[in-house]
């Protein structure tokens, strides 16, 4: 049976459906980059709010931007926008449901012009984003907006053909403006530090160079939250497809696996009117800065600290990585002497148990979010997530060698593209080029890597760091084997 609107009548009575009706919902929501993590959390979120509140206009409008997006666009609409959510426990109990939050998909590459009209309709109150740590266009070196991107400078010059994000941010927005409409509220959910201050620098950047008096109407009145996201959404297997059809002869090609855990803390700024989601655990604070800071550099840095050796060495999964005893006590010990000192204490929080949450998290055997998911775009991922903490201990005078190890580790993984057993890893970085031109002359000139700069700012010329860097390159380049480092250390 396949998975659509017309067959929800008979899937409801093996499996919980949305409860609403999904023809008249409103859709408040336009949300940019439906991907598995959007669709595990915010659209999760709505989905439980649309059930308490049918007519409260909360539904979602999911915009793809890029032509990468088209398999998810094309499956999305067969499917009238519903899909399944498979809740994986540790204990080996799995809940699924069938979800109705995303009313409709847009694909922008093929329609521009309706997804600028959806964003500019009275009816869209908020605009969330979902764009990867990499989606917003700025210079870890510098901080500043990057204009040589080429599709940024062909929507400048056409403001009305716009190819990213900014081009239809701005875009929706002139028109609201001209058409005396209220303004929208920009809600980024991507784990990057001060997510919502970042997307509003960089929207004004962009609208400046387009327009100064609309960048201007922006800065005046449009609100960017900040938010801290949270919950584990490995990538979608064949086998979880498989399992959907073998359970309840259900069709769904393309459902969202994740862990039970769910956490979001926003800041209340809406410009016009939000979801009331506190009555579903979503916490409203003032500042959220302390809680993204705690998420990024303990669970995504702990995840990357399991990863990237996790590859080398061979182990497929994250929970492989926390079943070998030397990796579970060398991502604690990265989250001990070196994360949390550069941590503000958060009221209210005991961050010792939450580092013991994240290990119980990161183990859940049911969940076998693979290696090569955390190891993505690591390029603009590290930066945010790894790199602040070391460059922090190295201006404290911390410990910094759990950090450089996962530098070089990273390093051989991207000279490499093999594992210490000569199986090819499964690359998907952007940069993988740039990484591994620079990566393959590690031999002959041991610092070559951290020539990115792009990637690792100054830290080449901190010599505290460049020393251990070397020694350890030398160790993995010898043949020593990561695992053997990692517990050396
Ligand atoms: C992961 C995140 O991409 C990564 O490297 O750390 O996707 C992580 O699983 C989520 O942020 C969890 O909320």
């Amino acid at each position: 049976m396949q998975l659509n609107q017309r067959n929800i009548f008979k899937i409801k009575k093996q499996l919980s459906c949305p409860t609403y009706s999904r023809q008249t919902l409103k859709t408040g929501i336009v949300h940019i980059g439906i991907g598995g993590f959007h669709r595990a959390h915010q659209a999760y979120y709505l989905h439980q709010l649309l059930g308490k509140y049918p007519k409260s206009g909360w539904g979602i409008c999911g915009v793809g931007i890029r032509e990468g997006d088209r398999t998810m666009y094309d499956i999305l609409k067969k499917q009238n926008g519903l899909y399944t959510l498979i809740v994986q426990h540790p204990n080996g109990t799995v809940k699924s449901e069938v979800i109705g939050a995303i009313k409709e998909m847009l694909l922008a590459v093929d329609t521009p012009k309706k997804v600028i009209d959806k964003m500019a309709h009275p009816d869209t109150k908020i605009v969330s984003l979902t764009i990867t740590e990499g989606g917003y266009n700025f210079s870890p070196l510098t901080g500043a907006f990057n204009f040589d991107n080429a599709d940024i400078q062909q929507e400048l010059l056409h403001p009305d053909q716009p190819k990213t994000v900014f081009g239809y941010l701005t875009a929706a927005l002139r028109k609201r403006r001209t058409k005396g409409i209220a303004p929208f509220t920009i809600l980024s959910c991507d784990n990057i530090q001060h997510n919502g201050d970042v997307a509003r620098q960089m929207v004004l950047a962009f609208a400046q160079k387009q327009d100064a008096a609309l960048a201007e109407w922006i800065a005046e009145n449009v609100t960017f939250p900040n938010t801290m996201v949270d919950r584990i959404t490995p990538v979608t297997t064949s086998a979880d497809i498989g399992y959907l059809q073998e359970e309840y002869g259900l069709k769904d090609e393309w459902p969202v696996v994740c862990e039970p855990f769910i956490q979001w803390v926003v800041e209340d700024k809406f410009v016009n009117g939000r979801p009331p989601l506190e009555e579903l655990g979503v916490q409203f604070v003032p500042n959220v800065t302390p809680y993204e800071k705690m998420k990024i550099r303990l669970l995504n840095a702990g995840h990357s600290v399991l990863g990237i050796p996790g590859a080398v060495h061979g182990h497929p999964t994250i929970n492989a990585c926390m079943e070998d005893a030397v990796f579970a006590k060398f991502m604690r010990a990265f989250m001990d002497k070196e994360a949390t000192p550069v941590l503000d204490a958060i009221e209210g929080i005991d961050l010792e148990k939450y580092k013991d949450s994240l290990e119980e998290r990161f183990a859940n055997p049911n969940i076998k979010d693979s290696v090569s998911r955390i190891c993505s775009e690591s390029a603009a991922k590290l930066p945010k997530f790894l790199i602040p903490t070391l460059q922090e201990n190295l201006a404290s005078g911390g410990s910094i060698d759990y950090a450089t190890l996962i530098l070089v580790a990273w390093c051989y993984y991207s000279d490499k593209e093999m594992d210490e057993n000569n199986n090819p890893l499964e690359i998907i970085d952007t940069q993988q080029n740039l990484l591994h031109e620079a990566a393959k002359k590690t031999a002959s000139h041991p610092l070559s890597f951290l020539e990115v700069s792009e990637v690792f700012g100054k830290l080449i010329e901190n010599e505290r760091f460049t020393k251990r860097y070397v020694e350890m390159i030398q160790l993995i380049y010898e043949g020593k084997g990561i695992r053997k480092i990692m517990s050396d250390i």
